[in-house]
């Protein structure tokens, strides 16, 4: 177990934050990879799975990256994440409130959300987010109801209202645009296709590695 608090994991990662959605080989080694692979979040994905499925999943999850520095995030799920034990939550615009989930997870647990307009942003940040999805940065065919991309124009006018905030780019991100996604103003790169649905998945975590590294300065 680290000593070092989520919130501060967080602050002081950056580079590859991996989304995991229907992987091409079992979530539990992908999270092993990806945690020997220095990725410093992973968040578990996954809409259509049974309750029961889904917590048994976050807690393997859980005890992968427990002994490690790769933080653990459950989507739309705060009971989920509490249960588990994981590090944080994600939410979108429709899902719980912060505060709901904060009263789930405690004060300490990492809490995320979606945004895509710098008016969205300014309102996370007010509502006390830890930090911020930004996208879709470029089109992306694995969530079939996102809205229009915003290209690395609408990523830097996010930066640019939010500039403390940490900000987690996605959308049809692949290796070779990450160097300039980081560049436009994120801390992260959010990635579910590039790596969960790649031919050799773990390769794929190295190429992004090899690219980006950790948090710019
Ligand atoms: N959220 P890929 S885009 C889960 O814009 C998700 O909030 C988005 O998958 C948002 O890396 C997206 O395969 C899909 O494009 C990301």
């Amino acid at each position: 177990m680290s000593t070092v608090s989520p919130k501060e994991r967080l602050l002081g990662g950056g580079g590859l934050y991996l989304v995991l959605t229907s992987p091409v080989i079992p979530h539990v080694e992908l999270a092993a990879g990806a945690c020997e692979r220095n990725v410093r979040v992973l968040q578990l994905r996954e809409k259509n799975l049974p309750d029961e499925e889904l917590l048994k999943l976050a807690r393997e999850l859980a005890s992968v990256t427990g002994d490690t520095d790769t933080l653990f995030i459950v989507n739309d799920r705060p009971d989920i994440a509490a249960a588990a034990g994981a590090d944080g939550v994600h939410l979108g615009q429709s899902d719980a409130s912060i505060t709901a989930a904060r009263d789930l997870l405690g004060s300490g647990a990492v809490v995320g959300l979606s945004t895509r307009t710098p008016d969205e942003a300014a309102a996370a940040r007010a509502a006390g987010a830890d930090y911020i999805g930004v996208g879709p940065v470029f089109p992306t065919d694995t969530k079939p109801d996102a809205l229009a991309p915003i290209g690395l124009g609408g990523l830097r006018s996010v930066a640019e209202r939010v500039p403390e905030l940490t900000r987690v780019a996605i959308g049809g991100i692949t290796s070779s645009a990450a160097g300039a996604v980081l560049a436009a103003g994120a801390h992260y790169v959010a990635v579910i296709s590039a790596v969960c649905h790649a031919d050799d998945p773990l390769a794929a975590i190295d190429d992004f590695q090899t690219r980006i590294g950790g948090r710019p300065s």
